[in-house]
């Protein structure tokens, strides 16, 4: 443990971990189960293009989330184009800049433009009456982003979206396994998209899945994402290659086994970081609603510089030091990396909250490669730093000009 600042790292102590210590290292659950299916699918020779696995994955899932259809994809972000696509929209859709590049990109990546919307400070998904003011006659849908698990206010935007003739997607990217009311996220808006991603509680190495109860759509999107096949010879859409391999499908038949195991683990450390964490001023760790099923995948620590005895980046800089890598999700926002930054130069002044949390989120590692004794270690670093979080200020302050007198 380290409780002067001289011992830190980045004052030029030892870093108190050997190894890096990664937010998203992947969950493995049973090696002999995935092995047995690996070697299943290799005596069968059938490796992709709705193999049994696949199958079963998609009627496990849709077990799972009660929900009629799930269609798996290579990936979530090829999930979210084909359910752009899908669904029609065009011109405009309004989505969050708080958010991984990706949901904005699906969007760009097929002309459709990016709308940034602000978010509700707490939540930190959507502001439905943000939403509202976004409209526009070019506007064609809403796209709410289940950020860290975290419901979007699926009621307002689904009176928005049939008040106004929007459709409305989810990006529920994070939030495999959490629920709503009681209802499991899958389940809301015309379509659901996950990510599957190795990062990702529930993962297939890469992969994805879109969910959706309209029979119609179901339909289409499972043409598109092979070609737009529908039949040996026919073709009947534009459509694109999205198909889950059978190896990932093995991979997520797998995880789905161990998945409430993850989410204990997850939760264990969520309840440690908050304990230990707990009485910093102007520090906030993200709060999971314990009464709904959450995933507690991502530990998000939110640093208000006004108020708290030390900047969000220096205590990254103190943490990475350390070999805790801790990461700046969704740092600087959509809106500030390119196209969009060129496009929408001011955009940030219409949505002041992303800016801000921009500016104070700092993401800790969690999941089963990390252990109760590990995450004491961080909460140590953290406190120390913070505590003394001006005098490491100075100190580093008082480096930097020495050195650049030394250069002179
Ligand atoms: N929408 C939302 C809201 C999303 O968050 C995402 C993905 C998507 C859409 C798109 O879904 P996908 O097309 O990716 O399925 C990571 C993930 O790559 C990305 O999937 C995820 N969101 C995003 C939030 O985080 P990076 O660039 O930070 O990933 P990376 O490679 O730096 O991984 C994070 C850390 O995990 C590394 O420091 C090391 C560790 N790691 C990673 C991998 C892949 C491992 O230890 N082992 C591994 O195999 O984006």
């Amino acid at each position: 443990m380290k409780t002067q600042i001289q011992e830190l790292a980045v004052l030029g102590g030892r870093p108190i971990f050997d190894e890096p210590l990664h937010v998203g290292r992947p969950n493995i659950g049973d090696r002999e189960r995935f092995l047995q299916r690996v070697n299943q699918l290799l005596d069968r020779r059938w490796l992709t293009n709705d193999g049994p696995f696949v199958r079963e994955l998609e009627a496990q899932i849709q077990k799972y989330l009660g929900v009629r259809h799930c269609v798996t994809t290579c990936n979530g972000t090829v999930a979210l184009e084909i359910a752009i696509r899908a669904m029609g929209l065009a011109g405009e859709v309004i989505v969050p800049s708080f958010t991984f590049i990706a949901t904005a990109h699906a969007l760009q990546w097929q002309e459709i433009t990016p709308v940034f919307c602000d978010i509700d400070p707490c939540s930190h998904t959507l502001d439905p009456k943000a939403v509202e003011r976004m409209i526009t006659p070019p506007t064609t849908g809403i796209m709410g982003v289940h950020v860290w698990g975290q419901p979007c206010e699926t009621e307002a935007l689904s009176d928005l979206a049939r008040q106004r003739s929007l459709q409305l997607l989810f990006d529920a990217s994070h939030a495999f396994g959490c629920s709503h009311r009681g209802r499991m996220i899958g389940n809301f808006g015309r379509a659901e998209v996950f990510s599957f991603h190795a990062t990702k509680v529930f993962h297939t190495f890469e992969g994805g899945a879109i969910v959706t109860n309209d029979d119609e759509l179901a339909a289409k999107i499972r043409l598109m994402k092979n070609f737009g096949f529908a039949g040996y010879d026919k073709v009947i859409y534009i459509g694109t290659n999205g198909k889950m391999s059978e190896v990932s499908a093995a991979m997520g038949l797998t995880s789905l086994e161990s998945l409430e195991e993850f989410i204990a683990v997850n939760r264990r450390n969520y309840e440690q970081y908050r304990e230990e964490l707990h009485g910093l001023r102007g520090v906030r760790l993200f709060r999971h609603e314990e009464s709904e099923k959450r995933n507690y995948q991502y530990v998000v620590l939110e640093i208000d510089e006004e108020e708290a005895d030390i900047r969000r980046d220096l205590l990254m800089e103190i943490l990475h030091a350390e070999n805790v890598l801790a990461r700046r999700y969704f740092h600087p926002g959509c809106h500030r990396m390119e196209p969009y930054s060129s496009y929408f130069p001011h955009a940030g002044l219409l949505i002041p909250e992303t800016e801000r949390l921009c500016r104070q989120v700092l993401i800790l590692p969690t999941g089963t490669a990390v252990d109760p004794e590990q995450i004491a270690v961080v909460c140590n670093v953290i406190r120390t730093a913070i505590v003394h979080g001006p005098e490491i200020e100075r100190v580093m302050a008082v480096r930097v000009l020495q050195s650049a007198a030394a250069v002179s």
